[in-house]
């Protein structure tokens, strides 16, 4: 029961298109790390068009650093809806970084209405040890994405899960009269068992080394002590794209004080994976 609502959630927020590019891109951090002298690739084939090839012209007008090379012969920085399909961002990706004054910036999902894409762009953040990583949600469909560092195996923080409650509590659907019902089970010794929605997943948390829990407010800034168990973004939005998901983030910003390696997952889609390398 449990895992089929699980399953009906992640089929319904995920693009196929997803795996397919997912595949393809992993291929690409090797080169994308091995020093990317090249580009200069004339031919996007993304279906842009009388592209006048502005070097520096990135599209979401953010400043680049990193790599230094933005000569990219496939850019159009004109106006073209183009610019936000998966191909288009796929491409620009592998030159394109944004890691500036000790801030790297990373997408968590990019891509629109047609495909949305469910990737970290970039995949793998590299920064010094004191520096900071802020990802935030470019798509421009409301699709939700959490940043969460599992530490603990036994942290992992389901989307949805049962919850025992007592068999006479009366739900009330609201605004009543909407198309829905709480999903819910009969238990055992006089309890129900209800499916729900997982706070640890929807709002920003920390577990920290002792196991304390702590429930963060939106748009978290958090400094990684690199003990923790469990430090989640909650889900992130687009800016202006939350209002279905009251006390959302736009936002997730994390300063790292120790050297390591810190591997990241989406709770809402298991398959987008990052990692953050502190040196
Ligand atoms: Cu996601």
């Amino acid at each position: 029961m449990i895992s089929r609502n699980v399953l009906i959630v992640a089929a319904t927020v995920a693009a196929s298109l997803t795996l397919v590019l997912g595949t393809v891109f992993a291929g690409t951090i090797a080169a994308q790390y091995g020093g990317n002298g090249n580009s200069g690739n004339g031919n996007s084939g993304n279906g842009n068009s009388g592209n006048g090839n502005s070097a520096g012209g990135n599209m979401t007008g953010q400043s680049n650093s990193g790599n230094g090379n933005m000569n990219n012969g496939g850019m159009n920085s004109g106006s073209s809806g183009d610019q936000s399909t998966p191909a288009y961002l796929f491409k620009l990706n592998k030159k394109y970084m944004d890691y500036n004054g000790g801030i790297f910036k990373v997408k968590a999902g990019v891509g629109n209405e047609v495909a949305p894409l469910t990737q970290f762009f970039p995949r793998i953040a590299q920064i010094n040890v004191g520096e900071s990583v802020v990802w935030y949600n470019p798509t421009r469909v409301g699709e939700p994405h959490t940043v969460s560092f599992v530490m603990a195996n036994n942290e992992f923080a389901p989307l949805f899960a049962p919850y025992g409650v007592a068999n006479s509590t009366q739900f009330m659907t609201l605004p009543p009269g909407s198309n829905s019902e709480p999903q819910i089970v009969p238990g055992t010794n006089g309890t129900n068992t209800i499916v729900a929605l997982n706070a640890r997943g929807y709002d920003p948390f920390v577990i920290g080394s002792n196991g304390t829990v702590s429930m963060k407010a939106p748009n978290l800034n958090y400094t990684m002590q690199g003990d923790e168990k469990f430090v989640s973004s909650g889900f992130l939005l687009p800016q202006g794209l939350g209002q279905e998901f009251p006390g959302s983030s736009s936002t997730f910003a994390v300063k790292f004080i120790k050297a390591g390696e810190y591997d990241y997952v989406c709770l809402v889609h298991p398959w987008m994976t990052g990692k953050v390398i502190v040196r």
